[in-house]
């Protein structure tokens, strides 16, 4: 029997043994008979520029190939790399960018020399041989002053620092003074290195025979990169193959092009050898794009009684030197930045800044991270500002109708905030948490409670909303069903799995959709030699809610093809023939039945209806109609030591609605991840560049934080569901959802502990000696001596 249900079953990822036992294939596992290896030279200065570059005794070191500078790539890369940035229509200026530095370098780590050699050790020894002379210019490290007349300039001879600016909705100031109350807080989101297991890696072997270029590529979207590869390197698609094996985590650092995608290839042309570049961990968290790295300005009024009012937003984001194509995913901050709530009026307005560090790009929640920071910050603040429970005015103020159309046009689909609201709270044991945290108080012990209740938009997305944002390309995504005669299934998706669990899930899917054993479909992603024309890839959580239903999409094509054929085989009209758990039979003969593969069999066979054509496989393009809307509520206890400013994480709640289900171990999995992250953002991960040198001061993970799993206490999950109505499975996005809510759980948990204090806002991380610095002024300053709860 081929019955199967298994959407919704809770089991275990199916390429999680190959993947922990080292048969996993990554980039570096590749090597080509004489391929040689490619060190990068970089500048070590923020701003600079380059007088002379000596290559001659790195071209004499043992075991160099060849040393290739500017002048050689411009024989090879036919154009600039793809920089202006999706979703903000008002740039005021995007810099051209070439992979590799001509005459001035803008941020340190940008390439100046590439150095191939016939092994790793020869290519690093001879890029320390390349002598480059430079001439130091004013290096911009600060966003604020980046924007001051008087600022040096990010590039030289530029107008300003200003990449974009844009008012998404402009002040209304009569709404403003309908508020009783108004809170002002400046939240800063420092820069974050997305640090993946595995750094980023390419090889890549020119055929100068059949004129093809093919490339091993750590990324997360390889059909989008083979798009943008070929107007820099001129070939066309046919003859262009980007294969991204097992990849050991994006966070979204894998999505734009970087300079090395281009360089790589570039030299294995010039060379005419197979050309490999393995990012070193330094080289990873100085040069693979940041994320955050934003400052916002946020303002909110509420009624005496909470009724909220209105909500203000000004984002200055730091883009860093260049803006890479995805850049400015983060002004999505702004689109969604009245969270789960009813508002009167909400402004927002964006400024993209450059400045002399390496770009900012998306990282896990890309936006909606900030969004949530930044609107469960001010409802704490509020709700500190008018003495009332912040659980009480989250309530009060939810969206309760759906689907319900917020200020900037976008339409949240389904949702039951309160529901996940009561789920954590009772979870949590809120009252008694309450009674507790009272309790801890006059022992003298600085406990607190934070909430989170969050939303998401993800799931990107519909074409008619996307392409006018991108240049033309809808973020559709695609499906590849074959059935082979014996009834066997290979599935290719243009989405990609590097830590999602999508082999499983979407065999989940397919397994459900054509009835067929679970064990009998093959799932292929990340090779452009294969499967559909074009997929937009992984990112913005929309690989289930777009790609996950291209495959039910094309799926349900099969089995349409198969029932015609099932009607040809049992001499019955089409519409008489059922399809039941991979089984046909003509209705009122349910004895007599045969599975897909037998119909499958049949199609590559010698009687075939009239007009059918061969073969049992169809391709489906899925546009979803609307963009998904996860949500849910994160409460953080936490307890901080006033004597040394440590900060305790002691539990954490998460309820989380994604809609339907397809597997509840990888949701899991994916929201523990993610809480993972947003909690590091919180307490530990900064990027720190020296404001004068321009230096990053943290270039390797002993000074860069990343917590480990004993930091964390045992994340306490469940889930309401609430499916969507604008997908045929129900499905929401979910792999972004515990960054998105993190932060501003254990944030607000944090400044709650500290209220006592009349401390109101602490900035993240919420590092030991910041709080304890905090501590100490409130206690010297005119709050000593007068703890009380708010
Ligand atoms: N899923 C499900 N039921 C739902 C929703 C999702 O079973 N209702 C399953 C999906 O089928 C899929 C997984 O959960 O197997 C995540 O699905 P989805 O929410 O569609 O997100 P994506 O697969 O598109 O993943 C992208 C998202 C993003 S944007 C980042 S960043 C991220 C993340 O996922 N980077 C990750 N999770 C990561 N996990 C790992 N291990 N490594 C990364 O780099």
């Amino acid at each position: 029997m081929a019955v199967t249900t298994m959407i919704g079953a809770k089991i275990h990822r199916r390429e999680d043994p190959r993947l922990v036992s080292g048969e996993g294939r990554y980039v570096d596992d590749f090597t080509l008979p004489g391929t040689a290896y490619m060190a990068v030279v970089r500048s070590p200065h923020a701003h600079a520029r380059i007088k002379r570059i000596d290559l001659t005794a790195a071209s004499k070191a043992a075991g160099v190939v060849a040393v290739y500078t500017h002048k050689d790539f411009v024989k090879v890369i036919t154009g600039v790399m793809a920089t202006a940035p999706f979703f903000v229509p008002e740039k005021k200026q995007v810099p051209p960018r070439f992979p590799i530095a001509d005459k001035e370098v803008v941020f340190q780590g940008e390439a100046v020399a590439v150095v191939l050699a016939d092994t790793k050790y020869e290519a690093a020894d001879g890029a320390s041989l390349v002598d480059v002379d430079y001439d130091l210019l004013p290096a911009v490290m600060d966003l604020g002053r980046a924007l001051e007349a008087n600022s040096p300039k990010a590039h030289s001879g530029a107008p300003d620092n200003v990449g974009w600016e844009q008012t998404f909705i402009p002040d209304d100031p009569a709404a403003m003074k309908e508020a009783d109350v108004v809170v002002k807080q400046r939240i800063i989101q420092q820069r974050l290195a997305p640090t993946s297991m595995e750094t980023r890696g390419v090889l890549a072997e020119y055929s100068k025979a059949d004129g093809t270029m093919t490339i091993w590529m750590s990324s997360q979207n390889p059909h989008l990169i083979r798009l943008l590869l070929v107007a820099g390197l001129g070939f066309a698609e046919s003859k262009l193959r980007i294969i991204s094996p097992d990849v050991g985590g994006g966070f979204g650092s894998k999505i734009s092009p970087y300079p090395e995608d281009y360089l790589v290839p570039a030299s294995s042309k010039l060379s005419g050898r197979p050309v490999k570049w393995i990012e070193t961990r330094t080289e990873a968290l100085q040069i693979t794009s940041h994320g955050r790295g934003e400052i916002f300005d946020v303002e909110a009024g509420a009624k005496k009684d909470g009724t909220l009012v209105f909500l203000k937003i000004t984002q200055f984001i730091d883009v860093g030197a260049y803006m890479p194509l995805t850049s400015s995913v983060q002004t999505v901050a702004c689109l969604v930045s009245g969270g789960a709530y009813v508002w009167k009026h909400i402004a927002a307005h964006t400024v993209g800044v450059l400045t002399n560090r390496v770009s900012t790009d998306p990282y896990r929640g890309a936006g909606r991270p900030e969004a949530t920071h930044n609107v469960e910050r001010i409802i704490d603040l509020l709700a500190d500002a008018i003495k009332m429970d912040p659980a009480a005015l989250r309530r009060k103020n939810f969206v309760k109708e759906f689907p319900h159309t917020s200020h900037f046009g976008l339409v949240y689909d389904s949702g039951a905030y309160e529901g996940a609201l009561d789920k954590a709270m009772e979870i949590a044991g809120y009252e008694n948490l309450r009674r507790e945290q009272d309790e801890a108080l006059k022992k003298g012990r600085y406990m607190g409670i934070g909430i989170s209740s969050w939303i998401e938009i993800c799931g990107f997305g519909p074409s008619a909303g996307t392409a006018p944002a991108t240049g033309g390309l809808g973020l559709v995504d695609a499906a590849q069903v074959r059935v082979f005669p014996t009834g066997s299934v290979a599935v290719y998706v243009g989405t990609h799995s590097h830590g999602q669990g999508h082999d499983t899930t979407f065999s989940q899917i397919a397994a459900d959709t054509l009835g067929v054993p679970y064990d009998s479909i093959e799932l292929r992603h990340g090779d452009t030699g294969e499967g559909p024309a074009f997929g937009h890839g992984t990112y913005g959580s929309r690989s289930l809610a777009v790609g996950g239903m291209a495959v039910h999409k094309a799926c349900k094509k099969v089995v349409d093809k198969a029932t015609k054929l099932a009607a040809h085989i049992f001499e019955a009209d089409e519409a008489d023939v059922v399809f039941d758990h991979g089984q046909f039979y003509v209705k009122g003969s349910p004895d007599k039945r045969k599975v897909l593969g037998e119909v499958a069999f049949a199609a590559y066979g010698g009687s075939l209806p009239d007009g059918m054509e061969h073969g049992l496989e169809a391709v489906a393009y899925f546009d979803p109609v609307n963009f998904s809307w996860p949500f849910g509520t994160h409460i953080a206890v936490a307890e901080i030591d006033p004597e040394t400013g440590d900060v305790e994480l002691k539990r954490y709640v998460a309820v989380d609605d994604c809609g339907n289900v397809i597997n509840p171990m990888i949701v899991d999995g994916q929201v523990q991840g993610g809480i993972a992250q947003g909690v590091a953002q919180a307490l530990y991960e900064e990027v720190v560049y020296d404001d004068e040198t321009g230096q990053m001061k943290t270039g390797t993970l002993t000074d860069y934080l990343i917590p480990t799993a004993n930091e964390f206490p045992r994340f306490e999950l469940d889930r309401t569901v609430t499916p969507t109505l604008d997908n045929a499975l129900g499905v929401k996005g979910i792999g972004e959802a515990g960054t998105i809510a993190a932060s501003a759980a254990v944030m607000n948990a944090v400044c709650d502990a500290l209220s006592p204090l009349g401390i109101k806002h602490i900035d993240m991380p919420a590092s030991p000696d910041r709080i304890w610095k905090q501590i100490h002024d409130a206690r010297a300053g005119s709050n000593h001596g007068k703890e009380a709860r708010k």
